[in-house]
């Protein structure tokens, strides 16, 4: 591997590639990153270095972009994710599927040393275990989303094993941040519901109050993924996608933590299609694998993610109105 990596982030304007650039930017340099997405970035896009207009369903433009940058690192995020793959089937499959392929075909054929990409809980369905899920516990999902994220986990072991190449992988919990709107996922609500408490002081909440589901705070998403990307490669026994987890609570816990904060706030229920999406993934996950090979440990637990993201949230909403 050469020591000054140059990578490629895909996706990167959304929930975690718009963190993921800043911090990899602070560690290898602004000009060691380029960023890409399909979309445009926003008017008020305010990372400095560069940014490429990027369709992962068009490998020429990847491989121009690669050419052009030398790009040895990729971290592959394009992606459609459950709420929206479920009411845009053949969209999630084509860019989750094809987008992946593609990476994986300019990985085997040129210099990319290194690649991430990122599973989800998704992979786990109605006949998995429920607590506690173990890193080979069933996988049947019954989403799209799920199903994608399944098949991509068996191409990435499968180009791994057979090409030798390096490739990464967690199985994200539901992400927590405060930067930038959730994609259009199932646990988009734990993101939703700390600006609604602020500005409404109330939220509506599209899961039943009990569905428990495992998350984890952006901040610990972010340096575990770099964690795992810096790893001993002789230490990785799982080539698939490991499973990653910080803490798992439901609706109601999390609003009662946040009434602890601005006691005034309230919270209803309109559980809509998206209910039966959580009720086919774990309520909590046993991440031993990534605990022990690459020392996988986070620093929020649920209340000190609760407090920092009230308040990061709130200054969030003061800069955009000022
Ligand atoms: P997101 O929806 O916020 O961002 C995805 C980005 O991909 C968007 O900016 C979108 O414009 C871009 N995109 C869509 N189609 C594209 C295409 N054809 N070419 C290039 N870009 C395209 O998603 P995210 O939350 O940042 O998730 C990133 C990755 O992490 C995805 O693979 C997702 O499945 C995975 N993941 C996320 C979570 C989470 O809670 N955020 C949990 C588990 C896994
Ligand atoms: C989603 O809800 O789709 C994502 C995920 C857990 O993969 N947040």
């Amino acid at each position: 591997m050469s020591d000054t990596p140059k990578i490629l982030v895909t996706g990167a304007l959304g929930q975690i590639g718009s963190e993921l650039v800043t911090e990899l930017r602070n560690r290898f340099g602004t000009e060691q990153v380029i960023a890409s997405d399909l979309r445009a970035p926003p008017d008020d896009y305010n990372e400095n270095g560069s940014f490429e207009q990027l369709d992962v369903l068009k490998p020429d433009q990847i491989l121009a972009i690669n050419e052009k940058y030398g790009i040895n690192q990729i971290y592959h995020l394009a992606a459609i994710l459950s709420a929206v793959g479920e009411q845009k089937p053949q969209l999630a499959w084509n860019v989750n599927m094809n987008g992946l392929l593609n990476i994986l075909e300019i990985v085997k054929n040129g210099d990319v040393q290194k690649l991430f990409w990122p599973s989800s809980i998704a992979v786990f369905g109605p006949t998995t275990p429920r607590n506690d899920t173990e890193q080979f516990a069933i996988t049947e999902p019954t989403t799209v989303y799920g199903i994608s994220k399944l098949a991509g986990e068996r191409w990435v072991e499968y180009y791994h094993d057979k090409y030798d190449l390096d490739i990464r992988s967690v199985r994200y919990p539901g992400l927590i941040s405060y930067k930038t709107k959730a994609g259009g996922g199932t646990t988009d609500y734990a993101v939703e519901i700390f600006a609604a408490a602020i500005r409404e002081g109330s939220y509506t909440c599209f899961l039943n109050s009990d569905t428990v589901l495992p998350m984890m705070y952006m901040p610990d998403a972010i340096n575990g993924t770099l964690d795992l990307m810096e790893a001993d490669e002789k230490d990785l026994q799982i080539r698939s996608s490991y499973n990653f987890n910080a803490f798992s609570f439901s609706p109601n816990q999390l609003a009662a933590l946040i009434k602890n904060h601005i006691p005034g706030f309230t919270i209803e229920y309109a559980p809509d299609f998206r209910q039966k999406l959580a009720d086919t993934w774990p309520q909590t996950i046993d991440d031993k694998y990534a605990r022990e090979d690459w020392k996988w440990e986070q620093q929020f637990d649920l209340e000190s993610m609760v407090s920092d993201m009230l308040d990061k949230t709130k200054l969030k909403l003061l800069e955009s109105v000022e």
